[in-house]
């Protein structure tokens, strides 16, 4: 089974991830994870941490001679921002006086509930654990699912479908996220230059105002094969997994698979997608008329791209803060306001090609086991026969 884990405070020495499971025999490849963490900085409307750090992925185990050896792996990234912290935010009690204290929550950030949860009396460890920095870790671990799943011809990759008011309305094809993904350059990861224009102006505005900006960012997981996840049992069902993995990135607040919501307002006639049957060199010879399923149906891969989107709420620390309430005197006072990002729809979007590739890497590994890439292989190998004979 796969399974990971991280750890590491936005301001402390380091984050860590764990994961295991993987099979042994998986070649490694160092520079495929550095550039999804440095994708994962890109992006207009970033703030200015993004200048101190430049993430890579430090292996400290389960990698070895360049090849995985099916042992636990463990990557560091270093916290660059450390070295302006270390007397704030030490590990050992350290001086009161130089705490940076966070007095008065943020709404729409977990300040406040945190603080109520464990009994802090403002909110510095909250906003530490809480951060998206975290979502680097993530990126680390899903760029070694991705090398997984790249082993059985699958890409995960995303783009950005709006930010603010600017909207693409058609659907991209594969070829235009895959051009998006390989630009030596980020602005906002959008196929199509001119709404890629008009959400930089969606920035823009609030960097002027001082507000932030949400959006939505769509994964796309290429050449999946059919018979992903299971509609046998309720937590096995593949888009109750996907949707709970990027439900579970910093920001997003919904999540939506193939035109899900749109689909709810339409007849049924509109939305399923009618079959057909043609000689094909895909996975299967039956065809599918559209993609509104988002290649899930009943909880299973149905063979067309898993296209899963993300909405992120804008960012919640606004430099010009929104109403709360001082922590220790209870007065009305402005939420704390700290360096900050105001867009992050083109990062959040990397981190969740990771989740969505550590989902599809563990319901793959399920489906087809094995302790070396060798036998995961040769059983993959043995489904995809099944499959162009059934
Ligand atoms: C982030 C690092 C953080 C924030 C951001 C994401 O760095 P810092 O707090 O030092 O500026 O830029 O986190 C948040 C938006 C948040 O609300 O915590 C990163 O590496 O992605």
């Amino acid at each position: 089974m796969l399974r990971y884990f991280t750890s590491g405070e936005s301001h402390g020495e380091a984050l860590v991830a764990f994961l295991s499971g993987l099979p042994a025999g998986l070649k490694v490849n160092q520079d495929f994870i550095d550039r999804d963490l440095w994708r994962r900085q890109q992006g207009y409307g970033r703030g200015g941490r993004m200048k101190i750090e430049t993430d890579k992925a430090h292996i400290l185990s389960g990698v070895h001679h360049g090849i995985t050896i099916g042992s636990p792996i463990s990557i560091l990234l270093e916290n660059k921002d450390w070295k302006n912290w270390q007397e704030s935010l030490p590990v050992a009690p350290g001086d009161p006086a130089k705490h940076k204290a966070v007095k008065s929550p943020r709404p729409g950030h977990a300040d406040l509930a945190g603080a109520l949860k464990y009994n802090f009396s403002e909110a510095r460890y909250v906003l530490e654990r809480a951060s998206a920095r975290e979502s680097a870790a993530r990126v680390a671990v899903g760029a070694l699912a991705k090398l997984f799943l790249r082993e059985l011809n699958i890409e995960v990759l995303s783009h950005v479908i709006s930010v603010g008011a600017a909207s693409l309305k058609e659907e991209v094809p594969w070829s235009k996220i895959k051009a998006v993904s390989e630009k030596p350059e980020i602005l906002l990861s959008c196929a199509d230059p001119d709404t890629e224009q008009r959400m930089k102006e969606e920035v823009d505005k609030v960097l002027k105002t001082g507000d932030s900006v949400g959006g939505v960012f769509e994964v796309v997981a290429h050449n999946v094969p059919p018979g992903l996840g299971t509609y046998a049992q309720w937590d096995e069902r593949l888009d109750a997994q996907l949707a709970a993995a990027v439900m579970s990135l910093q920001a997003v607040k919904a999540v939506e698979i193939g035109s899900g919501v749109t689909s709810a307002y339409a007849p049924g006639s509109q939305v399923h997608d009618e079959i057909g049957y043609a000689a094909s060199d895909r996975h299967t010879k039956f065809s599918r008329a559209h993609n509104n399923a988002g290649g899930i149906e009943g909880g299973i891969s149905n063979g067309e791209e898993i296209r899963v989107r993300g909405y992120l709420k804008p960012i919640s620390t606004l430099r010009r803060p929104l109403g709360s309430v001082d922590f220790s005197s209870r007065e009305p006072v402005k939420a704390a306001y700290e360096r900050s990002d105001v867009c992050v729809v083109p990062a959040a979007g990397v981190a969740a090609e990771s989740m969505v590739a550590l989902t599809l890497a563990r319901s793959a590994l399920e489906k087809f086991g094995g302790d070396s890439m060798l036998e995961t292989r040769r059983n993959f190998e043995g489904y995809l026969e099944q499959l162009k004979n059934f």
